[in-house]
């Protein structure tokens, strides 16, 4: 195995993307800097160990002073009552903001999360299209009306938003996943409290600023910083709150469901993944190839969608494997702030642990190491591109989720097995399938059990398309057309018009 170019970290680069912004920002309550308790995290460069940011370390009081703003802003407030076309323009309003501060977002994101910076950037132009597709929902939002029940009866089902939303986000794509919850439910008329993660909170503190200055009224969004037992708990729990939006593991997902389940909330969770890409052998292997490569790495492996598991059809399965491998050593793994760097580093020394304690133990399992699977040389955390083989659908490295730049790969013989290993795992958010027949592919697509399927392509995404996972990858959908739906509630609207026929009295 050869050993990777230790990675240089420009330091002049990084001094000058510090220089753009404020080291230290406070939480957004009811329309104000709120300090909390005064104690801050702190949050280091994953790639450079530099300090980026202090935030708030939140706490229960600060999280019930920000569901009490909310909830008074949903209860007294303008904003449920605000018509479409005037919510609509805060949230295009805001859009343009997000593109204006581009460039500030981006390096948040990139210097808290370690992402590159060309992704980041395309990822914060992706976010701002989420406001414009909320803004145009937010006009189209309607019930339905029933003139079908007789001469003298009416029937309405009005749209009314949901009430108070806790909103909790994780560190792997900070603004893009605020993006896909908070512009649907405000769309909606809601109110909300955001918890981003304790890691990644500067995008989103900042976009609670853009929103005041698009013109949303006071305690409308409230951001809340901390730890999730700490703020996020509290947000679960409470009585006050209606509705939680939850990004983040499927073990955090399921502490909060049963927490919201002793009052009842709705949720939507959008959770872990083990997504297989199916390569059957007339497939365009070229481009298969690519996209498995970069279903793989694509934020070093830190993404639900990852396509972390290959299902390979035998005769190629050698030589597919190989020539992954091959290419997976030339990754540009580097300095996040570089433009041309492709993958960058790990969120986190625990994350980091916990990538490389999966890879021994498929090892100590029998799995095969083909390339990577160990750091690179930097005063960051840099993982080589990994790729895994001889492994055993058993294999808790087949299963569950690394979250790292790992990928793995199993071997079938028939569309039948292919699809019946795809459906092995617990998770269900997406899948691939590749083959040039039609009848392979559709077959296949039609079996698996996952809230996504590609054909021919991976990771494809628009804002018109719903987001979300089977089986315990999640409950519910983001985007798509009924996105700001999601945050409604129904209410049955029933109008007699004339004398209501008596019970049992006969009418003098
Ligand atoms: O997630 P957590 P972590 C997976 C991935 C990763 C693992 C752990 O496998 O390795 O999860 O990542 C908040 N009540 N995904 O530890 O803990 C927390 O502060 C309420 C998949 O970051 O689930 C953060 O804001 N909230 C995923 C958010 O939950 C709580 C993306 C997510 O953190 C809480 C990230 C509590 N008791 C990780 N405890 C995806 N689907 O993309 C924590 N939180």
């Amino acid at each position: 195995m050869t050993a990777h170019t230790p990675i240089l970290l420009d330091n002049a680069r990084l001094a000058e993307a510090l220089a753009r912004f404020p080291r230290q920002r406070a939480m957004w309550i009811d329309g104000r800097d709120d300090n909390g308790a005064g104690e801050l995290i702190e949050r280091r460069s994953p790639a450079h160990g530099a300090l980026v940011t202090r935030v708030p370390r939140g706490g229960a009081a600060d999280a019930d002073r920000a569901i009490a703003a909310a909830r008074k802003a949903f209860d007294e407030g303008p904003w449920p009552h605000a018509t479409a076309s005037e919510r609509a323009r805060v949230l295009l309003k805001t859009a343009d903001l997000v593109d204006r501060d581009r460039e500030l977002l981006a390096l948040l994101d990139t210097l808290e999360s370690g992402k590159p910076i060309a992704q980041a950037r395309s990822e914060i132009e992706g976010a701002a299209d989420l406001w414009r597709y909320a803004a145009a929902l937010a006009r189209g939002l309607h019930g339905e009306s029933y003139a079908s029940l007789g001469p003298d009866r009416l029937g309405f089902v009005l749209r009314e938003p949901i009430g108070v939303v806790s909103i909790i986000t994780p560190w792997n794509f900070p603004f893009l996943i605020v993006s896909q919850k908070l512009p649907f439910a405000l769309a909606a008329g809601c109110a909300c409290v955001v918890k981003p993660s304790e890691m990644t909170s500067a995008s989103t503190l900042h976009l609670a600023r853009l929103l005041a200055e698009a013109g949303l009224p006071d305690g409308v969004c409230n951001v809340v910083t901390g730890y999730g037992p700490e703020v996020g708990q509290p947000m679960t729990s409470d009585e006050r709150v209606d509705m939680i939006s939850f990004t983040g593991s499927t073990a955090v997902g399921r502490a909060a469901m049963a927490a919201a389940s002793a009052t009842l909330k709705k949720v939507s969770m959008e959770l872990g993944g083990k997504n297989p890409q199916i390569v059957f052998a007339d497939a365009d292997l070229e481009a298969a190839l690519d996209a498995c490569l970069f279903g793989a790495y694509f934020n070093a492996g830190e993404c639900c969608n990852a396509g972390s598991r290959l299902l390979l059809q035998r005769p190629i399965a050698e030589n597919f494997i190989a020539e992954l491998a091959e290419r997976a050593r030339k990754v540009p793994v580097g300095d996040p702030l570089d433009p041309g760097t492709k993958v960058g580093a790990i969120v986190s020394v625990d994350h980091m642990g916990k990538i490389e304690r999966h890879v021994a133990a498929a090892q100590a399992a029998g799995a095969r190491l083909r390339v990577g699977g160990e750091r690179i040389a930097s005063d960051g955390l840099f993982m080589a591109a990994t790729v895994v083989d001889a492994v055993a659908p058993t294999m808790a490295i087949a299963r569950e989720e690394v979250f790292g730049p790992v990928v793995v790969a199993l071997a079938f013989d028939t569309a039948q097995e292919a699809a019946a290993l795809a459906n092995g795992a617990s998770y269900g958010l997406s899948a691939s399938v590749w083959s040039r027949d039609l009848d392979t592919v559709v077959g296949v697509a039609r079996k698996v059990r996952a809230g996504t399927v590609w054909a021919n392509t991976f990771m494809d995404g628009a804002a018109e398309l719903p987001f979300g996972g089977y089986k315990q990858s999640g409950l519910g959908r983001e985007l798509g057309r009924r996105a700001v739906e999601d945050y409604t509630e129904e209410k049955t609207f029933h109008v007699r018009n004339g004398p209501r026929t008596s019970w049992w009295l006969v009418r003098p």
